[in-house]
């Protein structure tokens, strides 16, 4: 048999649109082309779907000019449907040319339009397989608000939190202040959609929670004030099982955080230094157990499919699970790849495990 062709999707309409192309890049570097062929998408800014030069250095994450897809005049025509998998480009000067069959699509894509869920119900009402989460545990995952109802729903411990809408703090200040007041500070505000911590604010003081709000609400018109729980923040890799076996948890990482309060935008994509990436985590036998056993009930909780990142505090009190991510970051130094490379697979061994996941699911 022929090789199956994977589509690797990325950039798109959101603000991670460079992130998601250098991780693309990293990507298509790695992937093992002895097992798969490979087909580059790039999804512009404005949302055009581009067949891109598969030329893995064209998206390497430089400091001085970050990647970005451009409009090279192709457009990529989805298969219609029906059984019908044959992906094909038109070029500039009206040709279309049949790219084959495409047999699944590995979508880096972050934020609206691309880890919320829409754009895996686009490829399921086509009928083409996907790597990684699917609409349900995408969506889910997207919201903290839901995501939190759905995990406490399952007995995972959350942090106490009250959500907020913008009407209602437009209508009912006080009332705002005073649920806040009740869940004590120091708290985090933070968007209920938004990824990657953009506009969320610690909040120290109630004297901050108005400016806290204000930030927030800049980003979503849902907002969530929790309490601030004091611990080790604690990462696990979680991977689907494979031929119906339940799902996988790797070794545990931890991010150890040096100058910045947080672990922010800044700390996670930029480089900014502050935070450290390690894995495996300084744990004893029973907590890697305990964070393992609670990562896989939480990916299980939201229905999930291929792979997900889950974020603990680890407190005297116990753990916590801080929140679920469907489309974690997955350059070869992000907390995802990594805690699998410490549990003995490559990072192109990890890219054909979630490829064929996805294929092994299909065919089932
Ligand atoms: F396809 C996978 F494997 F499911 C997958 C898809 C997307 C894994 C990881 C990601 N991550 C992103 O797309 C990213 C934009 C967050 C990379 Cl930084």
């Amino acid at each position: 048999m022929d090789r199956p062709a994977v589509a690797v999707l990325f950039g798109g309409r959101s603000s991670e649109h460079s992130i998601s192309s250098a991780t693309a890049g990293g990507v298509l570097q790695a992937i093992d082309r002895d097992r798969y062929r490979v087909i580059p998408i790039g999804i512009t800014r404005d949302g055009v779907f581009v067949l891109e030069d598969d030329d893995p250095a064209k998206f390497a994450l430089d400091a001085a000019r970050l990647p970005e897809v451009a409009d090279n005049g192709t457009r990529v025509l989805w298969p219609e449907g029906g059984g019908d998998r044959g992906l094909r480009v038109r070029r500039a000067d009206g040709t279309v040319d049949e790219l084959g069959r495409v047999d699944v699509v590995l979508p880096i894509l972050h934020g609206v339009h691309g880890e919320d869920g829409t754009v895996q119900g686009f490829f399921d009402t086509l009928g083409i397989p996907y790597a990684g989460g699917g609409v349900l545990d995408s969506a889910l995952c997207m919201d903290k608000h839901f995501m939190k109802i759905v995990l406490a729903a399952a007995g995972v411990p959350v942090s106490p939190s009250v959500t907020v809408t913008r009407s209602r703090w437009e209508s009912d200040p006080s009332g705002v202040r005073t649920d806040a007041a009740a869940l004590g500070v120091p708290s985090f505000v933070k968007p209920s959609r938004a990824g990657s911590s953009v506009g969320v604010s610690k909040v120290h003081d109630a004297s901050e929670l108005d400016a806290a709000l204000e930030v927030a609400f800049a980003e979503d018109d849902k907002v969530l004030i929790e309490t601030a729980i004091v611990g080790r923040e604690i990462e696990v890799a979680i991977l689907e099982g494979r031929a119906g076996a339940a799902p996988r948890a790797s070794l545990p990482g931890e991010i150890v955080l040096t100058t910045r309060e947080f672990y922010d935008f800044e700390g996670k994509y930029l480089g900014g230094d502050g935070a450290d990436v390690v894995c495996p985590a300084d744990l004893t036998e029973a907590e890697i157990a305990a964070i393992q056993e609670l990562g896989i009930r939480a990916f299980q909780a939201v229905d999930g499919r291929g792979l997900a990142r889950v974020d603990f505090f680890l407190t005297e009190q116990g753990l916590y699970v801080n929140e679920l991510n469907t489309m974690p970051g997955f350059t070869p130094i992000s907390m995802f790849p990594k805690c699998w490379i410490a549990s003995g697979m490559t990072y192109p061994e990890l890219i054909t495990e979630l490829v064929d996941i996805a294929l092994e699911r299909a065919a089932a």
